[in-house]
């Protein structure tokens, strides 16, 4: 293992979350919303390969904003607000059904957005979790009550499989590499709000402009 690896702990990631809200939480920077998430997917390898089909479409959907903020209409892309409303005033969104913008910013961000649902709700219980929890059913629960509802019968079936191979809560808490038992649950406690609050911004943002059900 590099320094580097040694040195990543959960808590950088989650707290880089908070890096992300500007203008008095009014906005979200893209830039530093794709960087919380390559925290995660790094984390998540940590777990193993049998995550790799999950990692490969996170990385996937953070390489395709990566894209577009590194092009041409860059500027467009800097916040969320910004890109919704670039997007939507130049029909570059397929509202209703795929057509000729299949991967625009407005359906990327949603689908990791949806995510980070997910993730809410995981460690909230993993927070709240008691000693003997199984970590497969925490996260099982979780996803059945958050992502599964946007995904097909083959992935939820796949996902469901994949999380019976999840450590144990306590490898789980080493991994993140916070401490004791004590320091996770009092981490989570602190840096979970931060991903709460762009969690909440952006769903309002797109409940705003009709945005949740992007095909
Ligand atoms: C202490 C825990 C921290 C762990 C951090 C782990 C971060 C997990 C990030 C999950 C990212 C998943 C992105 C999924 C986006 C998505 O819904 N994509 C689907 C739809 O995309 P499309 O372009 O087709 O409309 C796509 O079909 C997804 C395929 C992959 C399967 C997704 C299963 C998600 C399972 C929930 C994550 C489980 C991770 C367990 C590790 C703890």
């Amino acid at each position: 293992m590099s320094s580097t690896e040694e040195k990543f702990s959960l808590q950088e990631v989650l707290v880089s979350f908070k890096s992300c809200l500007v203008d008095d939480d009014q906005d979200v920077l893209v830039e530093h919303y794709l960087s919380g998430w390559k925290g995660l997917v790094r984390f998540m390898n940590s777990l193993g390969t049998v995550f790799s089909f999950v990692s490969k479409d996170a990385v996937s959907k953070i390489q395709i904003m990566e894209k577009y903020l590194a092009g041409e209409h860059g500027e467009r892309y800097r916040t969320l607000q910004s890109m919704v409303e670039y997007e939507l005033s130049s029909n570059l969104v397929d509202l209703n059904k795929r057509g000729s913008h299949p991967e625009s910013g407005c359906r990327t961000i949603l689908r990791l957005h949806r995510a980070l649902r997910w993730l809410q709700l995981f460690l909230e219980k993993l927070r709240t979790s008691k000693e003997d929890s199984t970590t497969s059913t925490l996260c099982a629960e979780a996803y059945n009550d958050s992502l599964a509802n946007y995904h097909p019968w083959l992935i939820r079936k796949t996902a469901n499989v994949a999380f019976l191979v999840l450590p144990t809560r306590n490898t789980f808490f080493e991994v993140m590499n916070v401490g004791t038992t004590e320091d996770v649950v009092d981490m989570l406690g602190e840096a979970m709000p931060y991903v709460c609050n762009v969690y909440d911004f952006t769903q309002e943002l797109y409940s705003q402009h009709n945005l949740l059900d992007i095909p």
